[in-house]
């Protein structure tokens, strides 16, 4: 997932994962649709599995293509949502302003992905429904007030040293802001890991020199370096390899689960 793909024809460089989680309600799913489809459903159905979109976000001159995985927040589903920590280079930790349960359940997501994700992974805090004021809105009589303040979710945030934003999925705000600085940080991410990877193959590179008479020797310049690059070149292509075999794999999964989250129940509150 992790590698730079443009020498291999993709428009692309750099490829991650996200996943978006917190407690069922805290408004994922609508975070999600607004950024990819420009879409809000004042009645969202619960999300019953895993779902993902993917987008193309441009930092710096370089593609990001960001796989975003919107995840199920009711407690039956954690573990299943948890299992895919290991292989997420970010995540977007949502609460809502309006539900102090989804607040104080956020240590225990950080315990979680402490324990289970990458020790590099990249987090943003989000507090979603920021629209919702004091008094709820004449047009939505039966929603909670907010609970809580921007300068107590921002404490959170600071004192996890992570960035936070407050969102409005129905107003359409800050939900660019999320997911661009989530694909900045993911870029950053990749660039370490990459030169992390060079280093490591170097060294490979280097013993097998000194183990072996095929490879040619430093002092020999040009043939050296060129048999280097050859060397990175194959390791990148079979990672490459792995990462389009892994993607058409997903692909026949998003179908399966499509045709799961048809049957998903209807939201009651
Ligand atoms: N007012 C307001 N309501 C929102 C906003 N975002 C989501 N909602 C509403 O909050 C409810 C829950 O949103 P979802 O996006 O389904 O929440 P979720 O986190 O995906 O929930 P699960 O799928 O159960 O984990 C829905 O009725 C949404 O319409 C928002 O920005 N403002
Ligand atoms: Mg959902």
């Amino acid at each position: 997932m992790s590698r730079r793909a443009n020498r291999f024809q993709n428009s692309y460089e750099f490829v991650g994962k996200a996943l978006v989680v917190g407690d069922s309600g805290a408004g994922k799913t609508s975070l999600m649709l607004r950024y990819c489809r420009n879409q809000f459903f004042y009645s969202q159905p619960i999300s019953v599995g895993v779902d993902f979109a993917v987008k193309n976000i441009q930092v710096d001159n370089k593609e990001v293509r960001v796989q975003i995985w919107d995840t199920a927040g009711q407690e039956k589903y954690r573990s299943v949502v948890t299992g895919y920590f290991q292989k997420a280079h970010g995540i977007v930790l949502t609460y809502a302003v309006n539900d102090r349960e989804s607040f104080n359940s956020l240590p225990s997501w950080i315990e979680e992905i402490k324990q289970k994700a990458p020790e590099d992974v990249a987090i943003v805090l989000v507090g979603a429904k920021a629209d919702i004021g004091e008094i709820p809105a004449q047009s939505e009589p039966d929603k909670e007030p907010r609970k809580i303040s921007f300068s107590e979710g921002k404490a959170f945030a600071d004192k996890h040293g992570i960035k936070f934003f407050e969102v409005s999925s129905k107003d359409n705000v800050n939900v660019d802001e999320v997911f661009y600085e989530m694909a900045k940080k993911i870029k950053t991410l990749l660039e370490e890991r990459e030169k992390e990877r060079e280093k490591k193959d170097e060294e490979e590179f280097d013993t097998l020199r000194r183990t072996t008479r095929l490879f040619p020797q430093p002092e020999k310049k040009g043939c050296f370096e060129a048999f280097l690059g050859l060397f990175k070149k194959k390791k990148a292509e079979d990672k490459v390899n792995v990462h389009v075999k892994k993607e058409k794999n997903e692909k026949i999964g998003r179908e399966a689960r499509s045709r799961i989250n048809c049957e998903s129940a209807v939201r009651t509150n």
